[in-house]
């Protein structure tokens, strides 16, 4: 009887140990998923950008984006530009750059203006032609245009870096 008692006590105690080490790691959990940006997610200049690993559409990816509350990139000026080069090696990524609604004029998928003077792409051909837009990393970064079917890496972009906080108060008008 006296075996088993202490027996049962032990077993008690590991599972005690057990249910503390539980809690040690879910509060470490809790603190990792009030940092600033979902994991995966990038932070440049308070905003916040996924780089997929994976290869979709330019249709495809869009659609992902949306799904993450947030737009294939648009990129704003030349520090984006650069920063954009020195995250993609020399891979080609999907952007929101795309001339789907009107030939030869230039949008992003946010609605951001597009600045020419940063790079430009080569609209080659015609039917059905190329209507959206990439980074070329071997390319120094610059946008190109691509056949919109074609198979890429893709960059979502948030503009707002505390949007994945859902509990985040301390300056709400950003959110
Ligand atoms: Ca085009
Ligand atoms: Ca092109």
């Amino acid at each position: 009887n006296m075996d088993r008692r202490q027996i049962l006590l032990q077993l008690f105690g590991i599972a005690a140990l057990l249910a503390g080490g539980k809690s040690i790691y879910f509060g470490f959990k809790k603190k990792k998923k009030f940092s600033k940006i979902e994991p995966g997610w990038r932070e440049y200049q308070n905003k916040c950008y996924f780089f997929s690993t994976d290869v979709k559409s330019w249709l495809e990816a869009n659609e992902l984006c949306l799904e993450q509350h947030s737009n294939l990139m648009s990129i704003q000026d030349i520090q984006e530009r650069m920063w954009v080069r020195t995250q993609i090696g020399q891979e080609i990524f999907w952007i929101g750059l795309n001339d789907r609604v009107v030939e030869g004029v230039w949008e992003w998928t946010d609605g951001s203006p597009f600045i020419e003077t940063l790079s430009y792409p080569d609209n080659w051909g015609s039917d059905p032609g190329e209507d959206c837009g990439q980074v070329v990393g071997y390319s120094s970064g610059h946008w190109n245009d691509e056949t919109c079917s074609a198979k890429r890496k893709y960059i979502c972009k948030h503009s707002h870096l505390f949007y994945y906080l859902p509990n985040y108060s301390a300056n709400p008008a950003i959110i």
